[in-house]
């Protein structure tokens, strides 16, 4: 793809010479930024391909975003100028690596990065917070109002009422300022942590209670091999989720079988399956219940494999000590509750034709080996950790467990993956934390803050938060869920003290904050980008060019902080960012001697490191050799039955995976009122809010709700209406889209879109966290941002 030179020039007035050369001045003052030595570095960076004009060369690089692919893009530049972004050549393709191949986000960087909506100057809040009034400061100015207030509020209350929130945009780096900031926040007291991943935290905590590990994932070239795959609830055309589509395309093409479980037609639909099932959500446990029920009634199930490795199967198979009509076949004959989990009962629940889930059972427990593969979509539900778990017992009834070709489902990370090293962390004096889903209480009222909402490390949280960092995020009123109880708590300046956001634009969180700063982006700082779910390489992410106006990355201002806190040296270790990457890349390399990473300067010709990994297939071991190799859970087995569920007496966390309906799942008594089904999905177009105002990406989907025909003529609503939806929690208005791709009963809309309020405080920009639920999830503590149950009507006819 290339864009001609007109229109770069047209769309992007702000790059003139004269921004150019004021930028270039703006540096003069800012000691950290650029120091001699890294222009001399750059000057003598080598260019991976040919560069077409003289002054131009063609960096290999990549972008530290949170999104499922690390690609690999080249970026042109001329006179201090990114010029255009192309990507890896097809003629560089390398069989042992993934493809790589930038998506159009990456092919759009270029308009993240030259955007003239980017924040310009460190500003402060003048208005009411929340408002968006601020004006311009110095940096001066901004770095003595941190250090004063982190001295003033941490006297006043003690370090554990700061927090760093949740940053995602930087995570695919191994360097950034919300890392740094942990780091200078340690070595100044600490501050209150949070755990919990709202990728995919559910599945991670849930996971464990089947296998007793996490990383249930094989490497993909594994699956050769494997006659069928069934993606359940996964999108990797658009997630891209470590390039599996790479190898998933190149199965289809040898022959592989693709049926893919979403409500949605999604993009993997398209581009994948030979067929698709569509589900309501959060019914997935009664679908796999009914599965699990055909597969043991025609005697489907892999009997030696059960009877070796596992634990809780049938009655002769339970542990000591449980009441009768416990174990997975009492359950599945209906022994206990005289409820069959036959498929005309799933039939009911899921919307799946009976005969269909019998035809699904059948090729999956036929098939050998067979891969059911879970994205995160469906664990990010209040149902999650069910879900997570039942597609491990599927996997484990039909023997797919530790056997190349099949996958023991759950959370699917791969546990060989190898990671940089990342900066020192000095240890955290603060012992107390939260889930991340505490935390809009826990700035409200800690003493609310209890255990059984996910507080660890203490009895109660003494203190507030009242000094909060948002360096790369977009949680304080956009990502996170029912924003609308966040913004009442974050409006109200008596609680939280002082928020320091950084960002690259005025985002919806953004206006929230007390001081706002302009970070540099990718492009424009040094970083090494690491890999996510199953593929494991590293990529040097150079500086390619100088930030303009006064933007500066966060571990500039840091290091000013500490330096008024007087710890600049102990904090900074005496080194530029440029030294951080080059140190953390010499930990990296002597950590892994048997890897042979190249030296930094190695790297800077090189530019990527693939781990050429042996084929993994996760717990290979524990079925090859369960003698030596028991299972890490405390029976040693593969626990179908958990006790260690069953001892916590909780039904929405039942000792097996079985089928509860969920909290504004389609049979909550609420769906009276508001009887759609509302899910969010990750679209190409963005990683999660990231690159929302990109020019370009939002031609490439205009953000819309998909309602089926039949749902759209109940509420006469036809194609490009503008509908309202709403709920309890909110309103959100957006244009319809009357699709099939969608099934009946279902709404969709992309998650990441950000959240515009008008005067009424109705939502115009398709933000979805105003119909969200801050529900926490029974076991992980955890989110559910895609259980709502909401009401569509039409607002007004399409022109
Ligand atoms: N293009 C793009 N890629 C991304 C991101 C992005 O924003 N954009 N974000 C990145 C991040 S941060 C993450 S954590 C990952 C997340 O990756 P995922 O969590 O896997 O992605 P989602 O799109 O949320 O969900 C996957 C699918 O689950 C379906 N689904 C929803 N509810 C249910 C249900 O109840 N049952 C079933 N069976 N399916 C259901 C959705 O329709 C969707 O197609 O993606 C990463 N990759
Ligand atoms: N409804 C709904 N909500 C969801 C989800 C969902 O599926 N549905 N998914 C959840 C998931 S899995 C995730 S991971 C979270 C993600 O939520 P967040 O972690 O908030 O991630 P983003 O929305 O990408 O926001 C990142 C912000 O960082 C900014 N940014 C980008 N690069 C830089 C940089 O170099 N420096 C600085 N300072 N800023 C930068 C971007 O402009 C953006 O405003 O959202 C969650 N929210
Ligand atoms: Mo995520």
């Amino acid at each position: 793809m290339s864009e001609p030179k007109e229109n770069r020039d047209s769309v992007f007035p702000s790059i003139t010479r004269r921004s150019l050369l004021k930028a270039g001045s703006a540096l003069v003052t800012l000691p950290f930024v650029m120091s001699g030595k890294s222009f001399a570095m750059q000057a003598n960076a080598p260019e991976t391909a040919q560069a077409s004009g003289a002054a131009e060369r063609v960096v290999q690089t990549c972008s530290t975003f949170d999104c499922g692919g690390k690609c690999d893009i080249r970026a042109h530049v001329a006179d201090g100028v990114i010029t255009r972004i192309t990507t890896r050549p097809d003629s560089e393709l390398d069989p042992q690596m993934p493809i790589m191949r930038a998506c159009v986000r990456g092919r759009s960087y270029r308009k993240f990065v030259y955007h003239p909506d980017r924040l310009k100057y460190p500003m402060k809040r003048v208005g009411k917070r929340g408002e968006g009034k601020f004006e311009r400061i110095s940096w001066e100015e901004a770095t003595t109002l941190i250090a004063n207030n982190l001295q003033r509020i941490t006297a006043q209350y003690g370090p554990a009422c700061r927090f760093v929130h949740n940053n995602t945009a930087t995570s695919g780096g191994t360097f950034s300022g919300d890392k740094m900031m942990r780091r200078l926040l340690n070595l100044t007291g600490g501050y209150l942590e949070y755990y919990h991943s709202v990728s995919m935290g559910n599945t991670a905590a849930a996971t464990p209670y089947t296998y007793g590990a996490v990383a249930s994932g094989n490497s993909l070239d594994t699956l050769a091999e494997t006659k069928l795959v069934i993606l359940w609830g996964h999108n990797p055309t658009e997630t891209i989720f470590g390039h599996s589509n790479h190898y998933f395309q190149q199965m289809k093409q040898n022959g592989t079988r693709f049926i893919v479980v979403d409500p949605r037609y999604s993009d993997t639909v398209a581009s994948l399956a030979d067929e698709w099932i569509p589900l309501l959500p959060s019914t997935d446990n009664a679908l796999m219940d009914a599965m699990m029920y055909v597969i043991v009634s025609e005697n489907l199930h892999d009997k030696a494999f059960i009877e070796r490795y596992t634990l809780g199967f049938d009655e002769a198979s339970m542990p000591e000590g449980v009441p009768a009509n416990e174990s997975l076949v009492a359950y599945l004959m209906g022994d206990k509750d005289g409820q069959v989990k036959t498929p005309e009962w799933a039939e009911k629940i899921t919307n799946v034709p009976a005969q269909t889930i019998r035809q699904l059972a059948r090729d999956y427990a036929n098939t050998k080996p067979a891969a059911l593969i879970q994205g995160w979509g469906p664990q990010r539900h209040n149902c999650g950790e069910r879900t997570a778990r039942g597609s491990t017992l599927l996997a484990t009834l039909t023997g797919n467990v530790g056997i190349k070709g099949g996958w023991a489902a759950g959370y699917g990370g791969c546990g060989n993956r190898k990671f940089a090293a990342g900066p020192e962390m000095p240890d955290n004096p603060v012992k107390e934390s939260i889930s991340i889903m505490n935390w809009v209480q826990a700035a409200d009222d800690a003493s609310k803050v209890t255990a059984d909402a996910g507080l660890k490390g203490a009895e109660t949280l003494n203190s507030n938060i009242r000094i909060l960092f948002s360096l790369a995020g977009n949680y304080l009123a956009n990502q996170n869920p029912d924003l609308h109880q966040a913004v009442k708590v974050l409006e109200d300046e008596s609680k939280i003290e002082f928020i320091v956001a950084s960002d690259l634009y005025m985002t919806p969180s953004a206006r929230y904050a007390d001081l706002l700063l302009p970070e540099t982006s990718f492009m424009e700082r040094w970083n090494i980008g690491e890999t996510w779910g199953t593929a494991s390489y590293l990529i040097l992410s150079e500086k390619l060019i100088e930030p303009e106006f006064e933007r500066r990355s966060d571990y500039d201002w840091q290091r000013e902080v500490a330096a008024k806190l007087g710890i600049e040296s102990q904090f900074s270790q005496g080194r530029t960012e440029q030294q951080w990457i080059e140190h953390i890349w010499e930990q990296t390399r002597l950590s892994m001697p048997d890897e042979h990473l190249p030296t930094f300067s190695e790297l800077r010709v090189q530019r990527k490191h693939l781990f050429k990994s042996k084929p993994y297939v996760a717990f290979e071991d524990n079925i090859r050799d369960p003698q030596n190799h028991p299972f890490p859970t405390p029976s040693g087995k593969i626990e179908i039955f958990s006790q260690r569920l069953y001892d916590m007496h909780n039904p929405e966390i039942p000792a097996l995976s079985h089928y509860v309906p969920a909290h504004e799942g389609p049979e909550d008594a609420l769906a009276k009122q508001f009887p759609l089904q509302l899910i969010t999905w990750k679209g190409k177009n963005r990683a999660n809010s990231t690159q929302y105002a990109n020019p370009w990406l939002q031609e490439v989907q205009v953000q819309k709700l998909w309602i089926n025909p039949l749902d759209a003529q109940q509420r006469g609503i036809r194609q490009g209406d503008t509908v309202r939806i709403h709920n309890a929690r909110g309103i959100c208005q957006v244009p319809a889209e009357v699709t099939v791709r969608i099934m009946p009963g279902v709404v969709a809309m992309q998650a990441g879109a950000w959240w515009q309020p008008d005067a009424e405080g109705v939502d115009h920009g398709g933000c979805a966290n105003v119909l969200s639920s801050a529900r926490i999830t029974p076991l992980a503590k955890g989110n559910s941002h895609q259980t709502m149950l909401v009401e569509v009507a039409k607002y007004a006819s399409a022109v």
